[in-house]
């Protein structure tokens, strides 16, 4: 057991640098302030997966600044009668960048985002809103289809297009 305590330091020690260089992502830090406005569009849901383990949502900056997204202000949900599902933490998504959320259900957070929801894969919706004081803006939103096992649901051409049912998936990158 003695011979052993090194060693356990030593996965201690990794186990906190991946731990930490996943939070500095997740995070602000570094980050210049950005004067785009916060309004429709700025961000877009770009694609789906309801039939992954677990489910999830890319989201795209399209701008050519880097986006903060305050912890507080940013909501996912499923439901769009029910936009403030869960509350995204604080975060940020670089210049034409991609943030992917993870719809397991469990509503963990730590190191990543966990929604406390998972999609449907017969079919659901998908929102992401904005709250400043009680006001509260879609930013983005759809419903999508019953998608075939193996298949995402994404905007085509990336980011701008309109949805359709994609054979290929590409989390955190371009639909193709
Ligand atoms: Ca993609």
């Amino acid at each position: 057991m003695k011979d052993l305590l090194p060693l356990c330091g030593v996965f201690l020690f990794l186990l906190s640098s991946c731990t930490k260089d996943r939070v500095d992502q997740l995070t602000n830090k570094g980050t210049d302030p950005t004067d785009v406005p916060i309004q429709k569009g700025v961000l877009v849901i770009n694609e789906i997966l309801s039939t992954g383990s677990p489910d999830w949502i890319e989201i795209y900056n399209p701008n050519s600044q880097r986006i903060k997204m305050e912890g507080g202000k940013w909501f996912i949900t499923d439901n769009l009668g029910n936009p403030e599902k869960f509350q995204l933490p604080d975060t940020a998504i670089k210049a034409n960048g991609y943030l992917l959320i993870p719809c397991d259900g469990t509503g963990v957070q730590g190191a990543t985002i966990e929604t406390n929801f998972s999609l449907s894969s017969a079919g659901e919706e998908a929102g992401l809103f904005y709250k400043q004081g009680s006001l509260i803006t879609v930013i983005d939103s759809t419903t999508f289809p019953a998608l075939p096992s193996g298949t995402s649901f994404g905007r085509q051409p990336n980011g701008t297009g309109s949805f359709k049912t994609l054979n290929k998936q590409s989390p955190e990158a371009t639909n193709d």
